[in-house]
């Protein structure tokens, strides 16, 4: 069965996700706070994500038996299918990046308290310009050509991540399948950021765990979370 989603709908916040977990313990499974825009939208590691009005800005409170990194592949795939119902092919950066073309549409953020909550949180670059600043970003609107009504892209996203919350709580491995055929960054040469360290090899393979094997010298090495660029 499909979460019942339950919306609040902002014009200004300062994150969803921060809004998110102040309501979270005392809110359902399946509440969703969107804002036109964000005055303090968030990245990971304190990196700032720009939302200006005009994209797509949500989080998504969520209560999973316990928390777990794959998580974020919930919030890429449904990001991935949504951007294929409107004729746009992506592909998902490991771990939390989804890329058009070579440029980040999209980047999800998770947070949670074990055995209170998970936030999903979902920043997609829709109709509003790629922001200024940022490299190598791109927008829906340059691969449609015209706006899009943003209440229809959202009502698809949220179907498309109610029906991977489903498989990720009752299928993981159908998720992480599904994640390996839509990670672009297999086969290729990377740089991973981990932990102030970088490390160049060859991203091999996702493991069923989420984590990212890169193979490093003629040796494997497993990442669980980090940074990637692409080494072209
Ligand atoms: C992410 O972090 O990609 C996660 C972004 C999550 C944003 C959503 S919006 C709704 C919810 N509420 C929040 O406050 N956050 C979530 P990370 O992998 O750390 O990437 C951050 C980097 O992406 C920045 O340092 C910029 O380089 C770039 N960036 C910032 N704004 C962007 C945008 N609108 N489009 C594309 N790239 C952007």
């Amino acid at each position: 069965m499909f979460l019942k989603w339950k919306l609040i709908e902002l014009d200004e916040v300062d994150s969803t996700n921060e809004y998110a977990k102040r309501i979270a313990v005392n809110s359902p499974e399946g509440t969703v706070i969107v804002a036109k825009r964000q005055t303090a939208g968030k990245g990971r590691r304190g990196r700032s994500w720009k939302s200006p009005e005009g994209g797509l800005w949500l989080s998504v409170i969520l209560k999973p038996p316990r928390l777990d990194p794959r998580l974020v592949f919930v919030g890429a795939l449904a990001v991935v299918d949504t951007l294929e119902d409107f004729g746009i092919p992506s592909g998902i950066k490991w771990p939390n990046d989804v890329w058009v073309g070579g440029r980040k549409i999209a980047g999800i953020l998770t947070e949670g308290k074990e055995g209170e909550y998970a936030i999903l949180g979902i920043g997609l670059n829709v109709n509003n310009p790629a922001p200024e600043g940022v490299d190598n970003a791109t927008s829906m609107i340059y691969h449609t050509g015209k706006e899009l009504p943003l209440n229809l892209v959202r009502e698809k996203l949220l179907f498309h991540l109610g029906k991977w919350y489903e498989v990720y709580l009752d299928r993981p491995t159908v998720l992480m399948d599904k994640v390996r055929e839509r990670t672009f960054i297999l086969g290729k040469i990377v740089k991973v950021e981990e932990e102030g360290r970088f490390i160049i090899g060859r991203a091999i393979d996702v493991l069923d765990d989420g984590s990212l094997i890169l193979e490093v010298g003629g040796e494997l090495k497993r990442i669980l979370y980090g940074d990637v660029s692409l080494r072209i």
